[in-house]
């Protein structure tokens, strides 16, 4: 059935739309099935599945009905973008609070229309929130300038936070995985949970949480400075998570401001983002978005983009989201992706399609991990031109020959390497432990600085 005489109004101006502010507008990369009519057809279907339509006219259809139709106001055939432009109205609001959730803009704009019969495929690239509609989200409500303010450093350019993730991944118990965190946490600034690793009945959380306290203490004493923990809270049960966060926060009793709480964002979806968000809105809330690949992969054809994913962190109020390594890490990714993190950064930054003002809503840390060390850290920097970041490497900092510490102090290295404009091999010869990252991930050095063996005087 073709909708299009419904749905479609080509002469519907985008900056009109901006101005009017009453529409979110969606931006995707469409293309029709084969065989289903004409791409206006198959966009106007699009549209009808995601607000007030279906695949046929209903008796039940009036004028206010169509009054809140999704509406195409661009279809360009040849590039398959297609902008979909949806009146706020159409968005579900909190009867406790009358505010917005980001499960009703994904239920609509991410929802049957992944699955349509006609429909190859479809992906959202960009999405644009007018002020009304802004307004309604949480957004953060800590930033990195909470960190800085726990680690003594200025809240404005407080610099560099060097991270790294507990590893092995899953399979330390308790006393192990303390003291992986005590020997990092001699050299570095901020540890979190791997994703997955929680209450395992190898490592209860009642026993480890403990411990790793413990060694926060002890590693703060030694070093005279302050240390942040990440601690994994995602759980499907809402109660679990508050369970989990309160018991965290009772545990690290005077050093609970050290603490932020890592949440699965995407594998446990918008109601665990904002359990955490608002159930302890004075913690740093920790976006990691482990399978967020599957729909954000450059490879998938549907779902929506990592910037995306990025963009909604934001308005969920996430403090942090990995924003993945630009290319120089062991994740998807390419050096473009450095809009994303200016996205969620900035006041008023550029989409691949909308320009969005985001009104003095807190930003959201980028937050940089997946197969860095520091001879990929140079690099990373020249490229994003800010340090005002979390740094977490695993392997970068558990793999460093001279140990987790030596890594931790590698990394602050090649960050001040870059900081300094200074060449790395010239820098490394001042700098042992970034030197000896060289060594440790030979590999690595061999493809960045292939002279590094002689410079630094280090047999084959
Ligand atoms: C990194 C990591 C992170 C991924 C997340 C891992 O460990 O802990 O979860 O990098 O990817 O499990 O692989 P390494 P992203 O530092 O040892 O690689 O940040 O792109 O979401
Ligand atoms: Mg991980």
């Amino acid at each position: 059935m073709d909708q299009s005489n419904r749905y479609v109004d080509l002469n519907s101006d985008e900056q009109s739309l901006i101005e009017k502010g009453q529409h979110v507008l969606v931006a995707y990369i469409m293309k029709p099935k084969p065989g289903f009519g004409s791409y206006l057809q198959t966009a106007a279907h699009f549209a009808a599945e995601s607000s007030t339509g279906t695949n046929v006219d209903v008796s039940t259809t009036d004028n206010f009905t169509r009054g809140v139709d999704a509406i195409v106001y661009e279809a360009d055939e040849k590039n398959e973008i297609m902008k979909i432009a949806y009146p706020v109205d159409l968005f579900d609001r909190n009867i406790i609070d009358g505010r917005a959730m980001l499960a009703s803009f994904l239920t609509l704009a991410i929802g049957n229309n992944q699955g349509m019969g006609d429909v190859e495929y479809a992906k959202m690239h960009d999405f644009w929130v007018p002020p009304s509609y802004l307004k309604l989200f949480d957004g953060p409500a800590t930033t990195i300038k909470d960190l800085w303010r726990v680690l003594g450093r200025p809240v404005v350019d407080g610099g560099f936070i060097v991270g790294t993730i507990v590893k092995p991944k899953l399979g330390l118990r308790p006393q192990p995985f303390a003291r992986a965190c005590y020997d990092f946490w001699l050299g570095g600034d901020f540890i979190k949970n791997d994703e997955p690793q929680g209450n395992q009945l190898f490592a209860p959380l009642k026993e480890t949480i403990p411990l790793v306290a413990d060694a926060m203490k002890r590693a703060q004493d030694e070093t005279g400075e302050a240390k942040l923990f990440s601690a994994n809270i995602t759980a499907d049960d809402h109660y679990e998570m508050l369970a989990r966060g309160e018991f965290i926060l009772e545990t690290f009793a005077e050093n609970a401001d050290h603490v932020a709480f890592l949440v699965d964002g995407y594998v446990a979806g918008p109601a665990a983002i904002t359990t955490a968000r608002r159930g302890f809105p004075n913690q740093y809330l920790h976006y990691h978005r482990a399978g967020h690949g599957a729909v954000t992969s450059p490879q998938s054809r549907r779902g929506y983009t990592a910037f995306v994913l990025s963009k909604m962190a934001r308005l969920q109020g996430a403090s942090g989201i990995h924003t993945g390594t630009m290319g120089y890490g062991k994740m998807e990714g390419e050096a473009a992706d450095k809009a994303m993190a200016f996205m969620i950064m900035d006041d008023s930054a550029d989409g691949p399609f909308y320009h969005q003002e985001w009104l003095g809503m807190n930003p959201t840390t980028p937050i940089i991990s997946g197969g860095m060390n520091a001879l990929r850290i140079p690099g990373f920097f020249d490229n994003l031109g800010s340090s005002n970041l979390i740094l977490t490497a695993g392997g970068g900092s558990y793999g460093h020959i001279d140990g987790p510490a030596a890594g931790a102090l590698s990394l602050r290295q090649a960050e001040q390497c870059w900081k300094a404009g200074a060449d790395p091999i010239e820098f490394a010869k001042e700098h042992r432990q970034f030197a000896r990252a060289f060594e440790s991930f030979s590999a690595d050095a061999d493809e960045l600085y292939p002279n590094w063996r002689q410079a630094l005087n280090v047999a084959a």
